[in-house]
């Protein structure tokens, strides 16, 4: 399927992967990118040097095919990563966790294709008139740190409200996901959890057992009274931490202390005592490890048969 997001990035099909802190590194970047779509490398709390040799290992890997780079604005390393982009040369930057305004400008200069991640139609007005050139339409379905509304709901009123194209994100893991996508109006999907459970993502064996076991019901969203509300999978921990919450046993202080590094813990070491699994609501539809080649082929062969019109 081409559309102005395959034309934007020079993708064979209009697919981005998640910029999952810790998760997304070089070799499931490249994996994506060679299976045609869009891998991105998380730049998370990531060193400097650490993000620039992942960028080379990546452009080793891909050729001329495109990869991106998302820049998690919370970090405080963001304003460094933002620049390494740059004097890398990377072609396409996604952002999270932030307004990325104060980088656009920059980014622009060097040619780099700019697409914010957003929670909100606001924040998606805000992005087009700071020289965007795409946005993603995050649901609250999706992993990680979310915002309130759903992508049911979120992508047709930020479809209806820019001009440029709209990525849809949150909940979607196969060809009826992109294609309902679509049919809102959005030109691209970005997809995260699927990815967990592909050969080429380098997490601990234990995550990716959480995800291929999970359930419906086996998401939890904590932390909405820290500001900084996040989708893991229901274990333990999750839900001791959920419960602290509730209950008011925990500050939202003592909250964070316990969070502090809990997405390494979960992703390298796979500690399901104090690790925090972060994957989207749809993992309990993600039941089986595949290479990237198959997942992108199947969700992009699987949507482009939903929408075509002979497919009664
Ligand atoms: O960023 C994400 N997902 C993430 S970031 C992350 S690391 C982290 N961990 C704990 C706390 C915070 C970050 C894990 N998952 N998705 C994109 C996203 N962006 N979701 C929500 C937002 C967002 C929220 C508010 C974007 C902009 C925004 O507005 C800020 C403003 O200044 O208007």
């Amino acid at each position: 399927m081409k559309t102005r997001i395959t034309e934007l990035l020079g993708c064979e099909y209009p697919i981005i992967q998640g910029g999952m802190a810790w998760v997304a590194e070089h070799t499931l970047a490249a994996a994506v990118t060679n299976a045609g779509g869009v891998g991105l490398i998380a730049g998370g709390n990531a060193p400097v040097d650490y993000l620039r040799d992942q960028i080379r290992q990546c452009r080793e890997a891909v050729g001329d095919k495109p990869f991106g780079v998302n820049i998690m604005l919370m970090s405080p390393n963001a304003a460094d990563l933002a620049q390494l982009v740059i004097d890398e040369g990377v072609r396409v930057v996604t952002t999270g966790a932030g307004n990325p305004g104060t980088y656009l400008p920059a980014w622009k200069d060097a040619g780099i294709r700019v697409i914010p991640v957003v929670p909100s139609v606001a924040l998606a007005k805000r992005m087009e008139r700071a020289g965007a050139d795409a946005v993603v339409a995050e649901g609250t379905e999706s992993g990680g740190h979310i915002g309130e509304n759903t992508t049911m709901c979120l992508v047709p009123q930020v479809v209806d409200a820019v001009e440029i194209p709209v990525i849809a994100a949150g909940g979607i893991a196969d060809g009826r996901g992109m294609a309902a996508s679509f049919m809102l109006g959005a030109e691209g999907v970005q997809i995260g959890t699927r990815f967990l459970a592909s050969e080429e993502a380098q997490i601990h064996p234990v995550f990716k057992e959480l995800v291929i076991k999970a359930k419906d019901t086996d998401s939890i969203v904590t932390g909405r009274y820290t500001g900084h509300p996040c989708r893991n999978v229901k274990t333990k921990f999750a839900k001791k931490l959920a419960a602290g919450e509730r209950d008011g046993s925990l500050s939202p202080e003592e909250f964070e202390n316990l969070t502090v590094g809990a997405l390494r813990r979960a992703v390298v070491e796979g500690d399901l005592e104090s690790g925090s699994f972060l994957c989207g609501a749809i993992a309990g539809m993600v039941s089986e490890i595949k290479p990237c080649a198959e997942i992108v082929k199947e969700i992009n062969d699987g949507a482009e048969r939903l929408l075509s019109t002979d497919r009664y």
